[in-house]
């Protein structure tokens, strides 16, 4: 399985990183914009140079509580990084935004994906996101960041999910989306319980099956925090063991803010494994 954008290729036979980049205000230095980009731009070049294919930069936070960007600031965030990136890395970039103006100008600007959390259900992300004809990777939610996490509800949470993403990916593929560019993803810490997020996990082999690759991110998230005890900067272990049930289920892409440890789970099961397509 190939993943196409414009002129460049991905390998989808064997598990690919993905790089978190992130560049909400708090995530770097107050040093002025040229430093924030240049901060920013030396984290993607290590992410780079330690294995990652592809770097997922994202101007909004979309962790629960977080609240809305204006479009103006979200774009002086991401196209700058964008722009650098582009010139200087060989890489992958990925657009994680749920507005359509974002995803328009992240494209123009050099990103090779658009990730968006909301599966393109916001006003004319659906329409830009095929104007822009690059994959997409449709993810599911329950709720909005914000408030998410204040009462997860299924009856069955693995039925439910891929409920959503069959459904979205229709609709999608009817709007125009060709279907090799669609990736879909769990959406693991939106909208999910402790148990949700792990039936989840447990189940990726039921997504796969869908046809789509699957992106799997789990990288320190509360259910590692929630069972293990841990604070955000004490999960590594966790999600290390995460991404790897998620590989040998056959997820492709892996969005990791941990890279060359997760280019290490990834090395040691392509030694026993030899990735289905
Ligand atoms: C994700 C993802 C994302 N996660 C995709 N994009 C975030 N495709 C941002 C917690 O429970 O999984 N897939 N973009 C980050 N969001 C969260 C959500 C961070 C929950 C932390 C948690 O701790």
């Amino acid at each position: 399985m190939i993943l196409t954008s414009g002129k460049k290729t991905l390998n989808l036979n064997q598990p690919q990183i993905m790089g978190i980049l992130n560049v909400t205000p708090d995530s770097f230095s107050d040093g002025g914009q040229y430093a924030q980009i240049d901060n920013a731009f030396k984290h993607a070049r290590e992410m780079v140079e330690q294995g990652a294919t592809i770097i997922d930069i994202g101007g909004e936070s979309t962790r629960p509580g977080a609240e809305d960007v204006l479009l103006n600031e979200e774009l002086n965030r991401v196209v700058p990084i964008i722009e650098r990136i582009k010139n200087e890395l060989d890489c992958w970039i990925s657009i994680d935004t749920s507005k359509e103006i974002v995803m328009t100008e992240g494209v123009k600007a050099g990103a090779d994906i658009i990730n968006d959390v909301r599966a393109l259900r916001e006003e004319g992300a659906l329409n830009a996101a095929v104007e822009a004809n690059v994959p997409v990777c449709l993810m599911h939610m329950q709720g909005q960041p914000r408030s998410m996490q204040s009462a997860p509800d299924y009856h069955d949470v693995v039925a439910e999910v891929r409920h959503f993403l069959i459904e979205r990916t229709e609709q999608c593929i009817k709007a125009g989306i060709k279907a090799e560019n669609i990736i879909i993803d769990l959406g693991f810490g939106f909208g999910k319980s402790l148990q949700h997020n792990f039936d989840l996990l447990n189940a990726t082999q039921q997504f796969i099956s869908l046809g789509f690759p699957v992106l799997t991110g789990v990288s320190r998230k509360s259910m590692f925090g929630q069972l293990l005890n841990r604070d955000i900067n004490d999960r590594l272990a966790g999600s290390l063991a995460g991404a790897m049930i998620a590989m040998q289920q056959g997820s492709k892409i892996i969005r990791v803010h941990d890279v060359a440890e997760t280019v290490d789970v990834m090395k040691v099961l392509q030694q026993i494994n030899t990735f289905k397509s």
